[in-house]
């Protein structure tokens, strides 16, 4: 996964992306309402007894400036209740604890968590970005079923991106420049491998993107659907040109994905 940097991040604790009236061009749904249904919940949630601590983790290459802050951010956003502790790494993680919260949100470098305090259960980034993303997807595409969808990057957001994807009755492919780690998913989830990633993205409509990869507008099919959780995020004119939608944003999707899924471990909700 790519590790973020500040400046990628630092419009999401204000939503200076307007997130939503983007989403509710594209998709028609809100960030909640993707989250939700990528949770299989069909109606608003109320989360606002939902306690949440953001806990600042200075493990590897230690801490992305604002990252708390924008994880804080939007799980407010979501309506549920959220700090950054005060303490980093496991002194946060022990105040979090103290202070009685319901969830807890970290993250090292290899891994991103929601833990659920009550259910003593956790959902990973990984998991929440290729959910949320091929949510907004399905929702752009009009439905997915029977539908030729492209996978690229065969790493850990792909590889929950396919199944995914395949569940819901997609044809999947999926690329990769390591054609062997496509060739992967294909034995271990009877999708597709495509050895040519150039010639894949130009021969398909709906595109989930998850590499961090920048394709030039030549390859980008008319009325392309690409959701595209993958950093550096950049497509140039052509390509924005010719794209009926392009879903991205840096960190939010994938965060409420987690933080919606999480949150309904312990909660009573009808679906
Ligand atoms: C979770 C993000 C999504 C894309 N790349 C992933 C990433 O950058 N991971 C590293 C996160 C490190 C956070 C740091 C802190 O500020 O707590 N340990």
């Amino acid at each position: 996964m790519t590790r973020l940097t500040p400046d990628l991040i630092e419009g999401v604790p204000d939503d200076t992306l307007d997130l939503d009236s983007r989403l509710l061009k594209m998709c028609g749904k809100t960030v909640k309402q993707l989250a939700l249904e990528g949770a299989g919940v069909y109606h608003d949630v109320d989360f606002s007894k939902m306690r949440v601590a953001c806990v600042p983790i200075t493990s590897g290459m230690g801490i992305i400036g604002g990252f708390s802050k924008s994880v804080d951010a939007i799980v407010r956003r979501l309506g549920m209740q959220s700090y950054v502790t005060a303490g980093t790494d496991v002194n946060g993680f022990q105040q979090a604890i103290r202070d009685g919260v319901d969830m807890v949100m970290m993250a090292d470098d290899a891994m991103f968590v929601a833990y659920n305090v009550h259910a003593a259960r956790s959902t990973n980034n990984s998991w929440g970005t290729a959910m949320g993303y091929a949510v907004a997807l399905k929702n752009a595409a009009g439905g997915i079923e029977g539908k030729d969808v492209l996978v690229i990057g065969a790493g850990l957001v792909g590889t929950e991106a396919v199944q995914i994807l395949k569940s819901w009755g997609a044809n999947v492919s999926v690329t990769d420049i390591k054609t062997e780690k496509a060739k992967a998913l294909e034995e271990r989830f009877g999708v597709k491998a495509l050895p040519d990633v150039e010639d894949a993205l130009a021969s398909h409509r709906y595109i989930l993107n998850a590499a961090p990869a920048i394709f030039p507008g030549r390859l980008i099919q008319e009325g392309a659907v690409i959701s595209t959780p993958g950093v550096p995020h950049y497509f140039d004119e052509e390509g924005r040109k010719k794209a009926k939608a392009i879903i991205h944003d840096p960190l939010e999707i994938g965060t409420a994905m987690m933080a919606v899924n999480s949150a309904l471990f312990s909660m009573e909700v009808s679906k």
